[in-house]
Formats: C-alpha cells, structure tokens, sequence
C-alpha cells in the first residue's frame, strides 16, 4: 500500500478528471489517496475510505494586494507529506503545482518523491511566456519524475521549454462504466431531434484555442446535405460569439446551445459523430470519453489529437481549419451507414485496447514502484 498526494484544479478539465480518477482507481487497488486542493475535486463523486480531502485555504490579510495561494499550497502540501508520511506527491501541471510540490519537499523532514504529469497548458500556453518558461522548466527538472500525457506533448516541451529530463508518456484514459454506450431514444426525442436526423457534437470549454467557429461552420456544410443537427456542450469565454455566429448562419434551429452538462455520455450515445476543430490540444480527453461511447470523431492534425484518434478508422484527422475536409468526411461517413456502424465499432475497439483504465493506472504505478524502490 502507498501513500499518494494529488494536487490538480479540482475544476472542470480533463486534468481534474484524470487526477481524480486516478485517485479514485489507486483507493480502490488499496492505496491511500489524499487530495491536496484549493475545493473538492469535481468528479469526487463516491466516498471510500481511503480517500482524504485537504482544503488549501486562503487567509485574505489587509497587508497583501494578492493572497499567496502558491505558497499557502506548498506549506499544505509539506504538512500533509510530513502528517501522513507520504510516499509519493503527483501533481497535475507543472505551473504552479510542481513548483510548490518541490518547495514542499524542501520544507518537510519525510522524504517523498515528486511527480509531475503535464497536460499541455502550461507548455503550450505558458511556456511561451518568457516570464515563466524559467519557472516550469526548474519544476520540469526538479520533479523526481514527469509524464505527459502525449508524445507530442513531449516533443512540444523539449522545443518551448528546453528541457532534457526524462518524460514519459502515460496516455489518459476513462473511466470505462461511465464512459459507455446508453440506451437513448427518449433523450433525442427530449431535444427535438428527429428520428431521421443524424447528430453531431461537440464538447469543449469553449476557449479561443478550441475554435468552435470550425465546428460551426463544418456543420453548415454537412446541414446543407443531411437532415443533422449539432449538440454543442460546454459553456466559456466564445459562447456568445458563437451564439451570434450560429444565428447568423441560419442555423438557430440545428444548433442546441447545451452549456455544462454532467451525463455527458448520455448526450454522446444519441450522437454519431464528434468534432473537435483545435488549434492546440495536448490529448483531447472529450475524443477517448466519444470514442468509449462508441463514437467517431474528426479532430485536427495538432497535438496528441493524431495519436488518440486513427484516421480513417476511427474518425478522420483533416488540417487545422479545413472545415470543407472536415464536412467532405463527415458527409461521406454520415451518409453510408455500414462504414459509421463500422468506424462505431473501431472507435470503441481503439478506446478499449489503447487507452484501457486499469493498463493506464498500472503505468503510474509502476512508475510510484521504480521511484520508491
Ligand atoms: O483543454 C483545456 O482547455 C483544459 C485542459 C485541462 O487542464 O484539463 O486540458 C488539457 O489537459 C487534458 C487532459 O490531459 C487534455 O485532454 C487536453 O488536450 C489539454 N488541453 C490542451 O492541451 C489545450
């Protein structure tokens, strides 16, 4: 049995949702999970006793223009290593936590080992601000051990960050009992989707880098040719512009603004296909969560989104804003329905063999046994 720290944002993300289930996986196999996190993880959803819970909290003193939070989480952190005598403290991003995680190791008398799993913002976004690119590389380098969760991503972080430490890939993974087919004809006649009608979706946080407007736009094309419509899932900063967008595509009846949503895989067993049009995406979690649901996807070729989806197997890969591409195959596939209930099968196969949960938390904790030994 090992005593494992998980520091993450608790928030909605695919981080908080791999570093929770993670958790919850390793309390299961019997190991002593405690979450180290400024408010219960999102998806911390069943009680286990093996399962602890630290609130980092903030004292809001006159004195300071902005509470330290960075540093209130590293004292946490180094009180929890030394009060439970962990074995192990995996943080999820490289900026801020392992930079705290490592001041940690520092503070308390127990000795733990650091590891750190990078998840693509702070590389893809962070690093290419020159007044951190220091910082995530000390936090790199400190770490007794790094994961990403892409062999892009490691490629990505040798060029942005220039680092030369060891990073192992450890792909993402679902939880496979949520993530699965449901029956659904009562949700699709709920949203007014016609028994004829195929549907696409899209799932994001709605962030520029996500380009929604693609998603928009290849669904334009494919209305224009099939009786379709489009579930869009999520809620951020180009909502409203893709609202006004939508509207002014004449789309406002095939287009359901569906905001945060929490039993997603509901709304991915009515749909057939799934789109995610990014600029950046170290992995793209939302293609393995369609995928385990027996959905393809189109993605673009940026990333880790190559490495999770199969082209031409279990969805396609077109060029980062291509949405004519992207609509030739959606079209293609939309309308043959014995190769979608084939690539349905594939995308599942694929989930299943390469991304399969207890294979992805073995990695980890063979990666926890090497360190400890
Ligand atoms: O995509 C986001 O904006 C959220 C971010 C997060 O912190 O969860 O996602 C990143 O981590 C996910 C889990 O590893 C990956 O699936 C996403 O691809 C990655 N996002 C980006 O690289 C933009």
């Amino acid at each position: 049995m090992k005593k494992i720290g998980i520091t993450c944002y608790p928030t909605v993300g695919g981080s908080g949702i791999i570093a929770t289930e993670l958790g919850m996986m390793m309390a299961e196999m019997g190991h002593e999970i405690h979450f180290i996190t400024s408010s219960l993880p999102f998806r911390l959803n069943r009680i286990h006793p093996n399962i602890y819970y630290h609130e980092v909290e903030l004292n809001h003193y006159p004195v300071f223009q902005y509470p330290p939070f960075d540093l209130t989480l590293a004292n946490k952190m180094a009180e929890v290593i030394d009060q439970e005598e962990l074995d192990i403290l995996h943080v999820h991003y490289a900026m801020p936590h392992a930079i705290c995680a490592i001041l940690a190791q520092d503070i308390a008398q127990h000795q733990v080992k650091i590891v750190t799993t990078l998840h693509g913002t702070d590389i893809t976004v962070l690093g290419i601000d020159h007044s951190l690119k220091k910082m995530i590389r000390h936090g790199i380098d400190k770490s007794d051990a790094v994961t990403a969760v892409s062999h892009s991503l490691v490629q990505q972080t040798r060029d942005v960050v220039g680092t030369d430490k060891d990073i192992e890939v450890i792909y993402n993974f679902v939880n496979e009992s949520e993530y699965a087919k449901v029956a659904s004809n009562s949700i699709r006649s709920q949203y007014g989707i016609e028994p004829d009608e195929k549907v696409m979706i899209h799932i994001s946080n709605f962030r520029k880098v996500k380009r929604v407007q693609d998603v928009i736009h290849t669904f334009k094309h494919v209305h224009n040719k099939i009786k379709s419509k489009l579930l869009l899932v999520g809620d951020g900063p180009e909502y409203s512009e893709m609202h006004q967008l939508v509207s002014k595509l004449d789309l406002n009846d095939s287009v359901l603004f569906l905001g945060k949503q929490k039993n997603v895989s509901e709304l991915l067993s009515i749909s057939d296909l799934k789109l995610l049009m990014s600029e950046k995406e170290s992995f793209g979690l939302v293609l393995l969560e369609a995928m385990s649901c027996e959905v393809p996807c189109i993605g673009t070729n940026t990333g880790g989104i190559p490495e999770v989806i199969q082209h031409n197997t279990t969805g396609y890969i077109v060029e980062p804003g291509d949405t004519t591409q992207a609509a030739t195959y959606a079209i293609n596939l939309l309308k043959n329905e014995k190769l979608l209930k084939q690539f349905s099968k594939d995308a599942l196969k694929h989930a299943r063999k390469n991304f399969f949960s207890q294979d992805i938390v073995e990695q980890y904790i063979d990666l926890y046994d090497k360190l400890i030994q």
